[in-house]
């Protein structure tokens, strides 16, 4: 009997998630709450022919030249900026990513965001909270209109698709687009979304969403001057990846009123956020959990188990995000 190859897991993870790697593999996981060093993840990839990721967990040259075992990364998210996928192709390192099983619970997270923001949810809950609901006023807690508004849209891959039909089918707004690529006649019809230059969708948008991919590209793709082009009763949602938008920048415009309210789900740096987003009054925020349902993050992981499996045992992911020429022998 020839020995079963040898995963690791980062994180701590459903256990019948464990289970079904078991059956095909030794598996060694992080059973506890706090991340590896990268001392630590270095040391625990020694022998190991797989790795169950999440987005972040780094891999990048070093890394890899480090384990020289390893011939596949298997990522339980859909973006994988946490690769560096040249440094993976030219070591002969497999990446996967778990595209599809979010994309509709996602969406669902940026609309849940958007009205948040647009309609001060948070910001009302803690006004009650403290005890400062006393009387009726007439404008207490108004907000940005949804239905019927301009909904704009930066990144219209699967996930934002998933937004627009939700704006344009449920709440009868307007949907502008603003992508790498233009999407064909067929998908724009079905999203009932046009598209605009960057700078038309900023002015023009009561609502913007992010949902590009982070790149050194997409670094900063909102900052002071983005800002400035958005109208000052517009609100912006960012569920895409912290470093998307400039944050120190951000909370100066939100300060100043220069735009109404953000709602935002990623941030640079996290698990830290910007101190100055933490005092600014007109922000939702919350910790990375658009695709947090236990269906989908369930689905998410064995996306990521059929990756190893596929690769590991039968030679064929199933979403891979690379083409090696050469597997590492
Ligand atoms: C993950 C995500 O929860 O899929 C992605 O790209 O950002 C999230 O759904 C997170 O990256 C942990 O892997």
């Amino acid at each position: 009997i020839s020995a079963k190859p040898r995963v690791l897991v980062t994180r701590s993870i459903f256990p019948e998630i464990i289970a079904s790697l078991e059956a095909h593999f030794e598996v060694t996981s992080n059973q506890s709450d706090e991340a590896w060093s990268l001392e630590q993840l270095t040391a625990q990839l020694q022998g190991k022919q797989g790795v169950f990721t999440t987005g972040g967990d780094r891999i990048d040259a070093a890394l890899l030249a480090a384990c020289p075992e390893l011939k596949i990364c298997a990522n339980m998210a859909v973006g994988y900026n946490n690769f560096d996928v040249d440094a993976m192709t030219a070591a002969g390192v497999l990446g996967t990513n778990a595209p599809d099983v979010l994309t509709e619970t996602t969406a669902d997270f940026g609309f849940a965001l958007l009205m948040a923001t647009a309609r001060r949810v948070s910001e009302s809950e803690h006004f009650l909270r403290a005890g400062l609901w006393k009387r009726w006023r007439y404008d207490m807690f108004s907000g940005t209109e949804i239905h019927g508004s301009t909904l704009g849209i930066i990144g219209m891959g699967r996930i934002g698709q998933g937004i627009a039909r939700r704006g344009a089918h449920g709440f009868g707004m307007q949907v502008i687009y603003h992508n790498r690529s233009r999407l064909d006649a067929a998908t724009e019809a079905d999203c009932r979304a046009r598209y605009v230059e960057k700078t038309e969708l900023l002015q023009t948008a009561d609502h913007v969403v992010l949902v590009v991919p982070y790149s050194a590209a997409s670094h900063h793709t909102i900052g002071a001057a983005e800002l400035a082009l958005m109208k000052p009763t517009a609100t912006l949602v960012n569920i895409a990846r912290g470093g998307i938008v400039d944050d120190s920048a951000l909370a100066v415009a939100l300060r100043e009123k220069r735009i109404a309210a953000a709602g935002l789900d990623v941030f640079e740096g996290e698990p830290s956020v910007h101190p100055d987003l933490l005092t600014v009054p007109n922000v939702v925020l919350t910790p990375h959990i658009a695709s947090a349902t236990v269906g989908t993050r369930r689905a998410m992981a064995q996306l990521a188990v059929d990756n190893l499996i596929g690769y590991l045992v039968h030679g064929q992911a199933r979403t891979p995000v690379n083409t090696l020429v050469q597997d590492r022998v």
